[in-house]
């Protein structure tokens, strides 16, 4: 076993005995939500998850350990922390050496789930191709991870404040199947639409449980996409979020923000234009995510 990692015994016991298990991100937690309703959110989605017969382990690093399930304290200090940086990749081997505490995005929780034996993990929105990147070069490392780490990601798609058809075509030049449950298109967090079709469609979690087994039974490495469209009761119709979202893409630009900055700006800013409507969709589509994620992990280890 990894030495710096931290597995929570309940985690640990699950992941011996191979029952389901599924990892949650914390940047979503540190960075993509106001406080208490990250706390709150946080909580809710690890408690559906366990309605939905799995064990959540929600990934940080905190004391530079690698820690693959946080007790109630370690959550609440993820969500309250004024010091949890925004760990990708890069920030990993930074953080354990100094002792630090970070928030990990998709990418660092796919790998950390990987180095644990985690193959289902739960999340809002990926990063992706922000627009404009053919001259900021700003394409989010969590499309790198997706050909790396043998990780399903369960998500609502991605945010129109990036590049979705570039994203899609990123992700099918690194060989990542992208499958879209329910729908033929695949979807944009708050939208169910994106206008883009989804490469791939499946009926329900077990079509998905099918497909992850036969990828990396061939031992084709690297994750998967699913997507997860948002409610029809909860979602806000791209015409409508389209114009907070050129609103805060402009603000972002003449602010000048950039690297990984850029994102967390984003979500903030949708939400202050939004008057908070973005973020009540934000969390019913990741309690919607934490259903599916659920049921996928119960299907991969049955
Ligand atoms: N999209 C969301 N909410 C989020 C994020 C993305 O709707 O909280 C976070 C995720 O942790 C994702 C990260 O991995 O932002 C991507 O950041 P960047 O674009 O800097 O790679
Ligand atoms: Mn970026």
């Amino acid at each position: 076993m990894n030495q710096y990692l931290d597995i929570a015994p309940e985690v640990a016991a699950a992941l011996q005995a191979r029952q389901p298990v599924v990892a949650l991100e914390s940047t979503i937690v540190a960075h993509g939500m106001p406080y208490p309703q990250n706390l709150e959110t946080a909580q809710i989605v690890e408690s559906i998850i366990r309605e939905g017969g799995a064990v959540p382990a929600t990934i940080a690093i905190l004391d530079g350990r690698l820690k693959v399930g946080l007790s109630p304290d370690e959550l609440q200090r993820v969500a309250q922390s004024p010091d949890m940086v925004k760990a990708s990749i890069r920030d990993l081997a930074v953080l354990v050496a100094s002792g630090g505490n970070g928030a990990t995005t998709v990418a660092s929780t796919m790998r950390i789930a990987a180095m644990a034996g985690i193959h289902v993990f739960v999340t809002g929105g990926i990063g992706g191709v922000h627009r404009g990147a053919a001259k900021s070069f700003d394409i989010s490392a969590d499309l790198e991870e997706m050909a790396e780490s043998n990780v399903a990601v369960v998500c609502a798609g991605a945010k129109s404040i990036l590049d979705i058809g570039l994203t899609l075509e990123y992700l099918e030049t690194a060989g990542v199947p992208v499958i879209t449950v329910g729908s033929e298109t695949f979807p944009a967090f708050y939208s169910r639409e994106s206008g883009h079709k989804s490469p791939f469609t499946v009926a329900n979690a077990a079509e998905v449980a099918a497909i992850a087994r036969a990828k990396w039974e061939m031992g084709l490495k690297g994750g998967m996409v699913i997507a997860n469209p948002i409610a029809v009761e909860d979602e806000i119709p791209a015409e409508e979020i389209d114009r907070q979202i050129q609103g805060a893409l402009i603000e972002a630009d003449t602010l000048g923000y950039r690297g990984k900055t850029v994102t967390p700006f984003l979500l903030k800013h949708v939400a202050t234009l939004t008057e908070g409507r973005s973020l009540t969709a934000n969390i019913a589509l990741v309690r919607n995510n934490a259903r599916l994620g659920a049921a996928i992990a119960v299907a991969l280890a049955g």
